[in-house]
């Protein structure tokens, strides 16, 4: 594989002029550039990104912590920052943390080794482990400490919104089937659908899923399924869970919506896909992907830019699962 020194020879120029074209550190005559870009293509050389990332100090790679990549919600998210970070002339470097704090460390370690630019991490297990690195972070959900921006939805009045739904639609019996109380955001939504139904004096059943989604969902969660009872109304931690439910549901002959009406959270794309289609509250995925790698990319190039906690409004999305 040919190397920096190959192509100052072929090229006839030296090796410090070529290295100031490749990192673009100085002047090289446009007659040279010419000469080395021939060169470089007649030999097929490949520059060490590695190398580069040490030499000017950005890597133009961001590493993506996602929590799980087998939710619908995070490859959307995934894409849609992918898509943003290369308009902006970075590349994606793409970590699934399986909720594991361990995995996360691991991955924080490799993405610090390889002089990533930034990190950008969803649903943080291991926040102690950010104390000290040097690197720019932005977090999307987990409140990591106060010098760390946090990026999230308004979950809790999205939690509002979801039980304001099902009560106009005539639920009185509700369920609320909520997600592992590690993740901050259902927790937020759990709140505010509880607080929304204190204020109507509804008492709601409240089932714990473990896990965020996992193929096996349905088969782990299937004995605290059974517990729903004469229940006419359930609101679900999120979309992907929700679906689950609603096979649940059918496989017991259930009616959705006429006996029982369901919703998720996100917004995600199989609400469309499922039958009858999922109603849920919206995540503005699209703006919250944009707008935490835009506040990245801003981190990465010194910008002052206050650290606080940036919440996006969440809203009600009506389809099929529950009545008008
Ligand atoms: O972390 C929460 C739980 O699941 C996240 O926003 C999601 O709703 C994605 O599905």
């Amino acid at each position: 594989m040919a190397n920096i020194r190959d192509i100052a020879k072929e090229a006839g120029v030296g090796i410090a002029t070529v290295s100031r074209y490749l990192n673009d550190t100085g002047y090289v005559s446009d007659e040279v550039k010419v000469k080395i870009q021939k060169v470089i293509e007649e030999l097929n050389y490949k520059p060490n990104a590695l190398a580069r990332a040490i030499f000017t100090k950005n890597s133009k790679t961001i590493g993506l912590m996602v929590p799980n990549i087998s939710n619908p919600f995070f490859n959307q998210m995934a894409s849609v920052i992918e898509e943003y970070a290369n308009e902006m002339g970075y590349n994606i470097f793409l970590c699934n943390t399986d909720d594991n704090p361990e995995k996360e460390s691991k991955y924080l370690d490799v993405l610090q080794s390889h002089r990533v630019a930034g990190i950008i991490v969803a649903r943080s297990k291991c926040k102690e482990a950010y104390s000290n690195i040097d690197i720019p972070v932005i977090s999307f959900e987990s409140h990591i400490s106060d010098k760390i921006i946090t990026v999230s939805s308004d979950n809790y009045n999205g939690g509002k919104i979801a039980f304001d739904h099902l009560y106009q639609c005539g639920c009185r019996k509700m369920i609320h089937i909520k997600g592992p109380t590690c993740f901050e955001a259902t927790e937020d939504r759990s709140r505010g659908f509880l607080d929304a139904a204190k204020d109507k004096n509804l008492k709601i059943d409240l089932i714990e899923f473990e896990t965020d989604f996992q193929v096996k969902m349905l088969e782990e969660n299937i004995e605290s399924l059974n517990k729903i009872g004469e229940c006419d109304g359930i609101f679900v931690f999120n979309d992907i869970a929700a679906a689950t439910v609603i096979k649940f549901l059918r496989k017991k002959g259930v009616r959705i919506p006429e006996e029982v009406q369901i919703m998720g959270f996100d917004n995600s794309f199989i609400c469309e896909l499922l039958h009858p289609s999922l109603t849920t509250i919206n995540q503005p995925i699209q703006a919250l992907g944009k707008y935490t790698i835009e506040l990245l990319i801003k981190l990465i190039n010194d910008e002052d830019i206050e650290i606080e906690d940036y919440l996006m409004e969440t809203k009600l999305i009506k389809r099929e699962t529950t009545l008008s």
